[in-house]
C-alpha cells in the first residue's frame, strides 16, 4: 500500500451503505435506505440524477411505455401532484421527472455527481465493502448496492477506422447535452433498434441526406402517442391504487394490457385478422398481448409478425425497400419490439436511403465516408445507434472483488449467475437491482425497481432485528436459480433471436439468455414465498 493509498483509507469515510448510480434504482434505494435510518451514500458518473434519461437525449427519445404506468409509486402524493403532459414521457419530461423526485425529497444532498466508481472490494476479516471512485475517494459501507441499470454502458460497434472518423460522431446513449443541429448535413446512422427508430425520423427530417446502415430489420409498431387530457389523466389517478395493483397480477407488469385469453388458433383467420387491426389501431404493445401463444409457438408468432410484414409493406412505397424494412430472422417480441413515430413513412422520403449491411458488413470508416467493399457513402456526421453492453456491462465494468478476491468479472466469465437477480453468490451483501435473471428489462421496469429495492430494504432491515451482519445466496440456491431461469427461456421464443437479451450483440459475450421471463406475477409470487419461508436460499450470519 503506498503512503497516498494510506492516506486516504485513513481518511475514508463509512456508511451503512453505498449506491452505485442515480438513477431511479438508485434515487428511490437511497430514499429507502434514509427511511430506515441508515447512512448511505450514492455515486454518479453523470452531473445530474435520472440514468437512462439523463443519457439518451437524441432527438426522439422517449418511453415506450405510457407515463401513468411507468413512473414511482412508492409515494401516493408524488403520483397524485405530477402532470404527465403526454402519453408516453419524452427525454426531457422524463428528466424533469426524476429531477423533481430528487427535489422532492431532498435526495442529492448524499450523491456525489459526477464521479465513477472503479473499484469495489470486500474486507476479509471485517466483511466491509471499500469503494474507491475516479476522484481518488474512499469509503467503505456495510452494503454494497448496484443500481448501474441495465443499458447504461454503451457500446461502440468494432470497425475499422470508427475512431479515425474527421466529421461528429454521437453514440444515442451518450448525446450531447446541448442538443445537434444537422441542418444540411449528411448524415450516417449505423444501427436499426430502438433508439435508431426513434432517431431517425427526426434526423431526416432536418438533415440534408440520411443514410441508415440496417443489420437486423426490427419489428417497430405505431407508438399513437400524443397529448394526455387532463380528463384521462385525472381518471387514471382516481383508480392509480388499482391500477398498480393490476400492473402486478400481469407478466410484463403493465395493467393497460390485460393477459390474452385465446391461442392464436382459438379464432378464425378474419378474427385474428379483426384483433390485429384493432391492436395496430391501439399502437403500442398492444399486439404483443392479442394472444396466449405470441411467445411460446413459432406458428402463432408467425400470423403476428406476417401482419406486421404486411403493414410495412403497405406503408414503404418502394418494394424493395420495403422488404428490406421487413424483419424475417427472428420471431415478432423476441428482440426487443420497437414504438415509433412514423419510423416506416420516413423511408418515403427523397433524403433517405437505406443500406443492409447485413450479408456485406461495413467494411471500414474512413475520414468522411463509410465504405462497404467498393462503395462509398460520404457523410458529414455519424450516429452510432449501435446500443449497449446490456444487463451486465456496467457491473462487470467495476473491478468488483469479494472477500477471497475473485472478481465478478471472472464469476461471471460464462455468463451471470445470481440469485433472484437480486444477489450474487460469494458476493456478501452486494445487491442488484433489477439484475440478470430478474425480470427487469422484460417488464414495466420502476415496477421491478421498487420490487427490488424494497426485498433490498427487507432484507437488510431483517437483518438488524436478527443482528446478522452479512447475507449471501447459498450456492446451491443460486444455481437451481439459474438452471430455472433458463428452463423458462427455453419453453419460449426468446433465444431464437440474437438479441441483446442473449448477449449477442457484444463480439465475444457468452450466449445466455438473461431476463427472467415467467413474469412479473410468477416472479412476485416466488420471492413472497421465498421471503415467508424465512427467506430460503439466503445465508445469514452475524
Ligand atoms: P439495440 O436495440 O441493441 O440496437 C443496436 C442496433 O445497432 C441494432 O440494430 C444492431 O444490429 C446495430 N449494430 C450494432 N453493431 C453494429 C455493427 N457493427 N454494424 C451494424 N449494425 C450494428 O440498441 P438501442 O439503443 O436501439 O436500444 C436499446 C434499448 O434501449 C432498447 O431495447 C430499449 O429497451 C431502449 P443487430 O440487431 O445487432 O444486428
Amino acid at each position: 500500500m503506498t503512503i497516498a493509498d494510506q492516506q486516504a483509507i485513513a481518511a475514508e469515510e463509512h456508511f451503512d451503505a453505498i449506491v452505485v448510480g442515480a438513477g431511479f434504482a438508485g434515487m428511490y434505494m437511497l430514499h429507502r435506505l434514509r427511511a430506515m435510518g441508515l447512512t448511505a451514500r450514492v455515486y454518479e458518473r453523470g452531473d445530474g440524477v435520472g440514468g437512462t434519461w439523463y443519457w439518451n437525449r437524441y432527438p426522439g427519445a422517449r418511453c415506450d411505455l405510457e407515463s401513468m404506468e411507468y413512473s414511482y409509486s412508492f409515494d401516493q402524493d408524488l403520483e397524485q401532484e405530477w402532470n404527465w403532459a403526454e402519453k408516453y414521457g419524452t427525454q426531457p419530461e422524463l428528466l424533469k421527472y426524476a429531477n423533481h423526485v430528487a427535489d422532492r425529497f431532498d435526495l442529492r444532498r448524499d450523491i456525489v455527481f459526477e464521479t465513477r466508481v472503479d473499484s469495489a472490494h470486500q474486507d476479509k476479516t471485517s466483511g466491509l465493502w471499500t469503494v474507491k471512485t475516479d476522484a481518488g475517494t474512499v469509503a467503505t459501507a456495510t452494503h454494497l448496492i448496484l443500481a448501474t441499470g441495465n443499458l447504461s454502458t454503451p457500446q461502440l460497434p468494432k470497425i475499422d477506422g470508427v475512431g479515425a472518423f474527421q466529421g461528429r460522431t454521437f453514440h444515442t446513449g451518450q448525446w450531447p447535452h446541448e442538443g445537434v443541429d444537422f441542418s444540411g448535413r449528411r448524415v450516417g446512422v449505423i444501427g436499426t433498434g430502438s433508439s435508431a427508430v426513434q432517431a431517425i425520423p427526426k434526423i431526416a427530417a432536418q438533415a440534408a441526406h440520411l443514410t441508415v446502415f440496417q443489420r437486423t430489420a426490427n419489428f417497430s409498431i405505431p407508438a399513437r402517442h400524443g397529448p394526455l387530457a387532463a380528463e384521462d389523466r385525472e381518471a387514471q389517478k382516481a383508480r392509480y391504487g388499482e391500477i398498480r395493483e393490476a400492473a402486478y397480477q400481469t407478466p410484463f407488469g403493465i395493467a393497460k394490457y390485460g393477459s390474452p385469453t385465446k391461442s392464436a388458433f382459438d379464432v378464425s383467420d378474419a378474427e385474428r385478422q379483426e384483433i390485429y387491426e384493432q391492436a395496430w389501431a391501439l399502437g403500442g404493445q398492444a399486439i404483443m398481448f392479442t394472444f396466449t401463444d405470441l411467445l411460446l409457438d413459432a406458428k402463432a408468432n408467425e400470423t403476428a409478425a406476417e401482419f406486421v410484414r404486411e403493414r410495412i409493406r403497405e406503408t414503404v412505397n418502394d418494394p424493395e425497400v420495403a422488404e428490406l424494412l421487413c424483419p424475417k430472422d427472428h420471431p415478432i417480441g423476441t428482440k426487443r419490439l420497437c414504438l415509433d413515430s412514423f419510423y416506416y413513412e420516413t423511408y418515403n422520403r427523397d433524403n433517405v436511403s437505406l443500406i443492409n449491411v447485413k450479408q456485406t458488413p461495413i467494411t471500414r470508416i474512413d475520414a468522411n465516408a463509410v465504405v462497404i467493399d467498393s462503395q462509398v457513402y460520404e457523410i458529414d456526421d455519424l450516429v452510432l445507434a449501435t446500443g449497449f453492453d446490456a444487463m451486465t456491462g456496467a457491473a462487470r465494468d467495476i473491478d468488483i472483488r469479494n472477500e477471497k478476491g475473485t472478481s465478478l468479472a471472472d464469476s461471471w466469465v460464462a455468463g451471470p449467475q445470481t440469485y433472484l437477480g437480486l444477489m450474487v453468490a460469494e458476493f456478501p451483501n452486494m445487491y442488484l437491482i433489477t439484475g440478470p435473471q430478474s425480470p427487469g428489462v422484460k417488464s414495466q421496469m420502476i415496477l421491478s425497481i421498487e420490487h427490488h429495492v424494497d426485498m433490498i430494504a427487507d432484507l437488510i432491515e431483517k437483518m438488524r432485528t436478527d443482528g446478522s451482519r452479512r447475507v449471501v445466496p447459498a450456492n446451491p440456491a443460486q444455481e437451481d436459480w439459474v438452471v430455472e431461469n433458463n428452463n423458462v427461456a427455453n419453453m419460449t421464443l426468446y433465444p431464437a433471436a440474437a438479441s441483446w437479451y442473449m448477449g449477442a450483440n457484444i463480439p465475444g459475450k457468452p450466449r445466455v439468455f438473461m431476463p427472467y421471463v415467467a413474469g412479473v406475477k410468477q416472479y412476485r409470487a416466488t420471492c413472497a414465498e421465498i421471503v415467508a419461508d424465512n427467506w430460503r436460499g439466503f445465508e445469514f450470519s452475524p
